[in-house]
């Protein structure tokens, strides 16, 4: 009913989808909390920041079939000293952010489809910078794979602004996941669709500590498909390609920006650390979903290549299948594997092997072995808790010779915290209270020169009856025991992936 006193405008909200509903409703809190409440036992003697690059979503999104890996970036940090703990989180203020904010609404339409947005943002930024942070040439960087990193102030968390590195980035894209050199300093990044929408260009840039660009190729993948993650050994760089495409004429549809095509091959492709784009080889391997990567690092010759890979991966929840075929749900699971590759001999096919039942992705291990050989892994593992802590098989399985049916869950959860030693080939897994999830673990070296694997984990965990985070604190060599303590955080917060930096190593 009208009333000719009152002016009213339609209301606006988020849209009725799971995505937003429960522990993923919108929070858009920027928050400054000191003195986190603590409990149990806490390291009384870590100085540093770990930042996360968190989403939120700061306007209800355009399209009403919203991703969660299209929302704003947050960065957030946890700043330690000395067993305290405060807390600081700000969205960065991107291109997109400022826009969307000026017009109080969302204007860059579906996840990576430029052509439905709003005509008034037709050429401008639309990265949101929330997949990763990392620290390098003394800047503190929130990552997107479809733009270039935006800097953040490591203090403040003001943003400076979109950085390029002195102009030498010219790719459009930039990886969320670079691979870092311990020894040099060096960081390596690429970019795919690295010349525009759906182009099939890859660029790659190796960076020197001091954040300048000393080497860059270009090259082409065998189709314009996703390329999340990728890893850098002393010799070479490999990247991953699945069947998870992108199409111009979908695109310029309003369609999705990712699809499954069966149809496409699989590769691995492989460039020497410093090499010339002609260089780049790619070799056919069975179809393979590579998640995120371990680690990477060269032995008798080989250069081994760690990854949390599935037959599909996850992708089937986000992207529909180019010829519409339903999914297996076990194609979905990620296991820890192993590849082999032969730099020297193109002919020679990779030796992929799964080295674990467990199913689980988000990898982590003690920064300093980057490019070493490794001991210590840490994961997330779905559906913990379960039987032998794994993800139910299809029948079949020979974990489960009689089947079982009743280990079907509702819903696949993140809900466990593990430890893989690659040397026993021993997984140690501590499943959270029920009903809780975590998000991806960082490893702290305990002190300066602690022996890898001698430290702390942190992992930020969703305690979702209550609606609030928690930074929970684990003894990295004993994973199983549970948390020592943890740090109550009076706010929902929802993450991908972070770093931790030493105050010492920060300078600020
Ligand atoms: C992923 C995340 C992204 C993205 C593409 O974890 C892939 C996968 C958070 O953003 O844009
Ligand atoms: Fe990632």
């Amino acid at each position: 009913m009208t009333d000719a006193r009152l002016n009213l405008r339609p209301g606006t909200g988020y849209p009725d989808i799971p995505l937003f509903q429960g522990w993923g409703a919108p929070s858009r809190i920027e928050a400054d909390v000191y003195e986190l409440e603590s409990y149990g036992q806490v390291p009384a003697d870590l100085n540093g920041r770990y930042y996360r690059a968190a989403y939120d979503w700061a306007f209800p999104p355009m399209a009403d079939d919203e991703l969660f890996i299209n929302g704003d970036g947050m960065t957030a940090m946890f700043h330690f000293q000395n067993g305290h703990v405060d807390f600081k989180s700000r969205f960065v203020r991107t291109e997109k952010f400022r826009l969307e904010r000026a017009a109080r609404r969302a204007l860059f339409g579906r996840y990576r489809n430029v052509y439905t947005a709003d005509p008034s943002v037709r050429g401008r930024v639309r990265s949101t910078a929330n997949t990763h942070v990392v620290w390098h040439g003394g800047k503190l960087l929130m990552l997107k794979e479809d733009g270039l990193p935006w800097e953040v102030d490591p203090e403040t968390l003001e943003t400076v602004g979109q950085w390029d590195f002195y102009g030498a980035m010219t790719s459009k894209t930039c990886t969320a996941h670079p691979s870092f050199d311990p020894d040099t300093g060096e960081m390596f990044l690429f970019g795919y669709e690295a010349k525009g929408e759906a182009t099939r260009d890859i660029a790659y840039y190796v960076v020197d500590a001091s954040g300048h660009v000393t080497h860059e190729s270009w090259f082409e993948a065998p189709y314009p498909a996703y390329i999340h993650d990728f890893r850098v050994s002393r010799s070479h760089a490999v990247f991953p390609v699945s069947p998870a495409a992108t199409d111009l004429d979908r695109l310029k549809a309003g369609g999705a920006h990712w699809q499954w095509d069966s149809s496409k091959a699989s590769y691995i492709g492989v460039l020497p650390r410093y090499g010339h784009g002609e260089q780049i080889r790619w070799i056919e391997v069975p179809t393979h979903a590579p998640g995120h990567f371990v680690n990477s690092y060269d032995e008798d010759g080989m250069t081994v290549v760690d990854v949390c890979q599935g037959k599909t991966g996850p992708f089937p929840f986000f992207f529909p299948d180019v010829q519409g075929n339903m999914f297996d749900p076990a194609d979905m699971a990620t296991y820890l594997t192993r590849w082999r590759i032969d730099p020297s001999d193109p002919a020679t096919p990779v030796r992929v092997e799964r080295l674990d039942e467990v199913v689980c992705e988000f990898p982590q291990i003690d920064a300093r072995r980057e490019m070493s050989r490794h001991r210590d892994g840490y994961f997330l593992v779905m559906n913990a808790g379960m039987p032998a802590g794994r993800l139910l098989e299809a029948p079949g399985d020979p974990a489960f010779p009689d089947g079982a049916p009743d280990m079907v869950p509702a819903s696949p959860a993140m809900n466990g915290i593990g430890h893989y030693d690659f040397v026993n080939g021993q997984f140690t897994v501590h499943a959270l209270p029920q009903g809780d999830t975590a998000q991806e673990v960082e490893f702290v070296p305990a002190y300066l020169g602690a022996p890898e694997g001698v430290g702390y984990l942190l992992a930020l965990v969703n305690r979702v009856a209550e609606r609030h985070s928690d930074l929970l604190i684990f003894d990295a060599e004993d994973v199983g025991a549970g948390p020592l303590g943890g740090y109550k955080l009076p706010v929902r917060l929802s993450t991908i992936h972070g770093t931790w930096m030493p105050e010492h190593q920060l300078g600020l």
